[in-house]
């Protein structure tokens, strides 16, 4: 990096789903500013605070810039310095004696939200090491939605919004905060210009809501019951697409039975709606050609999350709109390198039966571990015990489920090491930490291997500072170590270039395009049929006897019930301005969000004495923690929405106060669903009050 000022165009990356186009200013080789690229593909001049603040994340004086070894107690923050090859060292030699002793699979490999290719570099080493056990969050974020889609039609209904729609749905889903699969809050904002009319399904009112037809403020966690109630009145006045059903759906005569006892009636019961508003939401869903509807993550935040899926591509299926135009696509990738070839899925065979969760009967396509099987095995050796992890891009204390038994589990563990760019709670009861480049440091590729149809460039804009690497060559480093030198490349760029190879581009020449993606084509099921053992959209699954999963989508009732001692049901939402537990240290963004916040209704608030601004005790039958009280009238009486992933990096505790404000206290990681050993994040019995 020789000039000393030039401007640089790359893609936002590890911040969100988004995929902002940025052009970054940098002078003497430090990034001075960044503003949205006008030209961006995906976002045409929008980026929002996150983006616009990313160079902070690098400049912060508590950044890690070495490796670390404990040298006390884990969690007492008392660390040595050790060269590069020390700490490389110790953690492949410590992985190494564990797979001698006690197998591969008693090492396990962890991530959080996927990021970049770094994502699948470590699923990749995980494979070449010889461990069935890669650890996900996916069992709250996308495999529910993605398998069950993959069961149901053949492929992950992704929501269109390149192509005009008569009808927008965002269902559990607020594009507008958190750019869901790409770049697309700033892609609906283009359609609701163009003319699409909008419907919203979602406990909170957002200021979306005032653009839309019909707001749906239904009870947290019903799902499944309204999406069977839209069902139930499309079937019951015959508004579904007659041809499309009678060509290319499997089990219509079983579907409209098992729904035919979701009446508007009953479904208004459950989901605190009227029964006339699920008739409307059903005649306006049915009657708009296409609507395209944009599912989120809270649809997986039950242990219901299979059948509220289910219903959801059902509902799409059963109006004719899977796979077409403005409605939800099935993107085709372009020329790069498939997936199960790039991580070398071939080197762990036995993998679906050996992995940790095929002891719980997940469904099984389902090739990540949920963090609750992962500590049932840590914590009780069920099926057999885990004693090593190696993770980056996650900080599990903070996002997995039940945080005390994660705290349980990453103490128990023999050997615990990560990679990262600051010491967080997790960070801090590891062996080694590692410090990280971050992005905007390295070479990467964005949206590789989540189904969007499209990878983005991220050319390195800076170097990392002179100890810090990317975590796709901190996998190269190990992957030599502990898999061979002719499996994994010396320089991590070499993996960016597997990915591309198909395609033939160089990487100046893919980054000169900026983005690759696959041809628009719609409708392929009118050739091929669709991907199912029936080659049609699969409304009763063929496959249910064979794979132990309920054939018809059915509403099993809510997580936990309300009683006189929890009466209120808590759920949550991600803000624009925050990442889960991301970056909390960066004053620029921090400023946006001093404080957790939980907002409630003031009538609520009214009865248990609590005023604005009040610090509030929320409980449940997990636990507790204290967030500050905003009233609000977006939330319904009756509702809580607390925020996740708060720790305090400025606390002298060592931990960062991980237990002070942090939603997964609130969680239980014992009720799991069976598909995908999902905990319930949302829908969940509490009570609060004023706090000392
Ligand atoms: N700014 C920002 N963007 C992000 C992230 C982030 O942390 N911050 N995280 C990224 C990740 S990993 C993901 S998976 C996506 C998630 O992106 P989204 O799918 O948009 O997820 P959420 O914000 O969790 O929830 C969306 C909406 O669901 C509503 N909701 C809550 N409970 C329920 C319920 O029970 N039923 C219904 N119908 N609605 C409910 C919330 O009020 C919210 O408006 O965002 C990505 N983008
Ligand atoms: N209660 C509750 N829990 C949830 C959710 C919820 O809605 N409610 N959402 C769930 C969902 S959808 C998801 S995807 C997960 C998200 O779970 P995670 O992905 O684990 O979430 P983050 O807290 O963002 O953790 C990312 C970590 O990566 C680090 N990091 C950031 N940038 C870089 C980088 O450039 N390099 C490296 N090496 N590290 C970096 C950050 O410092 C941070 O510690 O949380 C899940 N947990
Ligand atoms: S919306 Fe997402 S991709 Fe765009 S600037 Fe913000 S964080 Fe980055
Ligand atoms: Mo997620």
């Amino acid at each position: 990096m020789n000039n000393p000022s030039k401007e640089v165009r790359t893609h936002c990356s590890y911040m969100d789903h988004g995929g902002c186009g940025l052009l970054v200013t940098v002078e003497d080789g430090r990034i001075t500013k960044i503003k949205p690229d006008p030209e961006g593909w995906l976002n045409r001049g929008y980026a929002c605070p996150k983006g616009l603040n990313a160079h902070h994340r690098l400049y912060h004086p508590k950044r890690l810039t070495q490796p670390l070894r404990r040298t006390g107690p884990r969690g007492s923050g008392q660390w040595e310095p050790v060269s590069w090859d020390e700490a490389l060292d110790e953690i492949a030699g410590r992985l190494d004696a564990i797979r001698q002793r006690d197998g591969a699979r008693a090492v396990a490999f962890a991530l959080g939200m996927p990021k970049g290719l770094d994502h699948f570099a470590m699923i990749r080493l995980a494979n070449t090491f010889g461990s069935p056990n890669l650890v996900a969050n996916q069992d709250v974020c996308h495999a529910p939605r993605e398998i069950t889609g993959v069961h149901t039609c053949g492929f992950y209904p992704v929501v269109d919004f390149k192509e005009p729609s008569e009808l927008v749905v965002l269902w559990a889903s607020n594009p507008m905060a958190t750019h869901e699969e790409g770049g697309i809050g700033s892609q609906l904002s283009a359609r609701l210009k163009a003319g699409s009319q909008l419907m919203i399904i979602d406990p909170h009112r957002s200021e979306m809501c005032e653009k839309a037809k019909l707001h749906l403020q239904l009870r947290p966690g019903s799902d499944a019951a309204l999406a069977l109630g839209l069902i139930n009145v499309i079937i019951a006045e015959k508004l579904y697409d007659q041809d499309f059903v009678a060509q290319h759906t499997h089990g219509f005569e079983e579907l409209a039975q098992a729904a035919a006892r979701y009446t508007p009636e009953e479904v208004a019961a459950i989901t605190w709606l009227e029964p006339e508003q699920i008739r409307q939401a059903a005649r306006i869903y049915a009657s708009a050609k296409p609507a395209a509807l944009a599912w989120g993550n809270p649809i997986e935040h039950t242990n219901h999350a299979f059948h509220a899926a289910r219903a959801l591509v059902c509902l799409m299926a059963l109006c004719g709109n899977l796979d077409v135009p403005g409605g939800n696509r099935a993107p085709l990738d372009p020329a790069i390198a498939g997936l199960g070839a790039f991580v070398r899925a071939d080197l762990v065979p036995g993998k679906r039966t050996e992995m940790i969760s095929a002891h719980h009967g997940v469904i099984p396509r389902f090739m990540t571990i949920p963090p609750a099987h992962l500590r049932r095995a840590v914590l009780a050796g069920e099926p057999y015990p885990v004693k090593g992890m190696f993770f980056f891009d996650t900080n599990p204390l903070l996002i997995w489920a039940d945080s005390r038994l994660a705290k349980q589990a990453l103490e128990r563990l023999e050997f615990l090491a990560c990679a990262e760019l600051y010491m967080t709670p997790s960070a801090a009861l590891c062996d080694v930490v590692l410090p990280a480049a971050a992005s905007l440091e390295f070479d990467d590729i964005g949206h590789y291997g989540l189904g969007h149809g499209y990878i983005l460039a991220r050319p390195q804009v800076v170097d990392p500072p002179p100890e810090c690497r990317a975590t796709s060559q901190i996998c190269c480093d190990l992957g030599r170590r502990l898999a061979g030198e002719e499996m994994w490349p010396s320089d991590y760029r070499a993996l960016n270039g597997m990915v591309l190879e198909p395609s033939g581009l160089s990487w100046e020449e893919f980054v000169e395009a900026g983005h690759l993606q696959g041809p628009p084509k719609y409708r392929k099921y009118e050739s091929k049929g669709f991907r199912t053992p029936t080659g049609k959209v699969e409304l009763m699954l063929s496959t249910a006897g064979k794979f132990g999963l309920p054939p018809l989508p059915a509403w099993e009732g809510f997580p936990e019930e309300l009683s006189g001692e929890f009466p209120l049901v808590l759920t949550g939402r991600k803000k624009l301005t925050a990442l889960h537990s991301s970056y909390r240290w960066v004053d620029q963004l921090r400023a946006h969000d001093p404080e957790p916040l939980m907002e409630m209704h003031p009538l609520d608030a009214l009865e248990l004495g609590i005023a604005e601004g009040d610090q509030v005790r929320i409980t449940t039958r997990q636990g507790s923690i204290v967030q500050k009280a905003r009233l609000s009238e977006r939330v319904l009486k009756g509702t809580v929405h607390a925020e996740h992933g708060w720790w305090f990096p400025e606390d002298p505790d060592h931990l960062g106060g991980w237990d002070r404000s942090n939603f997964n206290l609130l969680t239980s990681a014992e009720k799991l669903g069976k598909q995908f050993g999902t905990p319930n994040l949302a829908a969940i019995p509490c009570r609060v009050e004023r706090a000392e």
